[in-house]
């Protein structure tokens, strides 16, 4: 038997994925430019073994069996196998027993799915004994879009690609984490349930009814991509978080262009633009930005030295109820 265990972090798109041009492929209408947060915070956790005497592949999330027959989750091994095969044929038979966990909740718009894809991913490649991150980025994508950037740290891109195949349509690290220490994310969790329109769904029906999707991909995106590497690039704090506000807004904005509208923000979201845009008021300068993603949790980018000024105020307009936890603030966890 061979057996390993993998640690994938959740990532938070600074420049947002929204609609596929091929959905059997998960191929993206556009680039997409993320942060990773670091393996100590939120993350997937999987384990998976191989073992010639097992009959069959068999799956286990947060506790309980799962249906192996899921069609990501068995491209995902299927595209694994077919790689097995060509590198190390003896193996190729054998069966996996997989067991993931996240330490945050899944499918709440908090990127459950990149993490826990990019994760089995990377464990059925080790396992199999494929090294290759450009394999397990292609083949993570086949499981959810957005997992094909958790398997690179720091600064991401996913390259949107123009093969019918997909062979290009992979994550790239633009800058390790190392880049710009200070950087620091602040996932303020508003609610934990359910998202009410998953994003595969939600995505396609905006392709289907949204004017600006359109206008987006075509006319937005090309400039604010290169713009956000520059900013990336060049550390500059406040492009980037500017960018990053104007793209989370641009989403949300899509997502009610899209017809039925969808909704993934709610009152508690829009407090927190509101508190982010006086606080960079009155400070006279961009020292906060927010992302919010197919949920209503934001994510708040902030340098380390802000950080501490940051969660302050947020305790103070959003303060404990008697019920929290210290670290809540109205029922939001601040997660560093
Ligand atoms: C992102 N999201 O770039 C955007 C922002 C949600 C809002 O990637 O259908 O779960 O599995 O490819 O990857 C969510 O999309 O969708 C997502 P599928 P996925 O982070």
């Amino acid at each position: 038997m061979k057996i390993i265990t993998c640690i994938a972090p959740v990532n938070i798109a600074t420049i947002k994925y929204w609609g596929k041009r091929d959905t059997e492929l998960i191929l993206p209408l556009n680039d997409s430019i993320s942060v990773t947060l670091s393996t100590d915070q939120m993350h997937s956790k999987t384990t998976v073994a191989i073992d010639p005497d097992f009959k069959s592949d068999r799956m286990w999330l947060n506790g309980k069996e799962q249906s192996v027959d899921n069609p990501r989750f068995a491209q995902c091994l299927k595209e694994i196998r077919r790689r097995v095969q060509d590198k190390h044929g003896d193996i190729a038979d054998w069966k996996f027993h997989i067991c993931s966990e996240n330490n945050f909740p899944t499918a709440a718009g908090l990127a459950s799915s990149a993490a826990g894809y990019a994760c089995l991913v990377y464990a059925l490649a080790k396992v199999s004994g494929i090294s290759e991150v450009r394999d397990v980025s292609l083949v993570a994508r086949r499981g959810s879009g957005s997992a094909c950037r958790s398997v690179w740290g720091g600064f991401v891109r996913w390259q949107a690609g123009v093969r019918p195949d997909g062979a290009d349509s992979l994550a790239e690290q633009l800058y390790p984490a190392e880049h710009w220490p200070p950087v620091r994310v602040l996932v303020l969790v508003v609610s934990d349930s359910k998202k009410k329109i998953g994003s595969t769904s939600g995505m396609q029906e905006s392709v289907k009814t949204s004017k600006l999707l359109a206008h987006r991909v075509e006319r937005v995106l090309p400039d604010r991509i290169a713009n956000m590497i520059e900013a990336i690039g060049r550390k500059d704090f406040a492009t980037f978080a500017d960018l990053t506000m104007q793209d989370s807004n641009q989403f949300h904005a899509v997502c009610l262009d899209t017809y039925p509208p969808i909704v993934y923000m709610n009152e508690v979201s829009h407090a927190i633009v509101d508190f982010v845009h006086k606080y960079n008021q009155l400070a006279n300068q961009v020292k906060v930005a927010y992302t919010f993603d197919a949920g209503p949790n934001a994510c708040l980018f902030v340098l380390e030295p802000d950080v501490a000024d940051v969660i302050a105020h947020l305790r103070h307009l959003f303060p404990p109820t008697e019920h929290s936890a210290a670290n809540y603030v109205r029922g939001i966890p601040v997660v560093q």
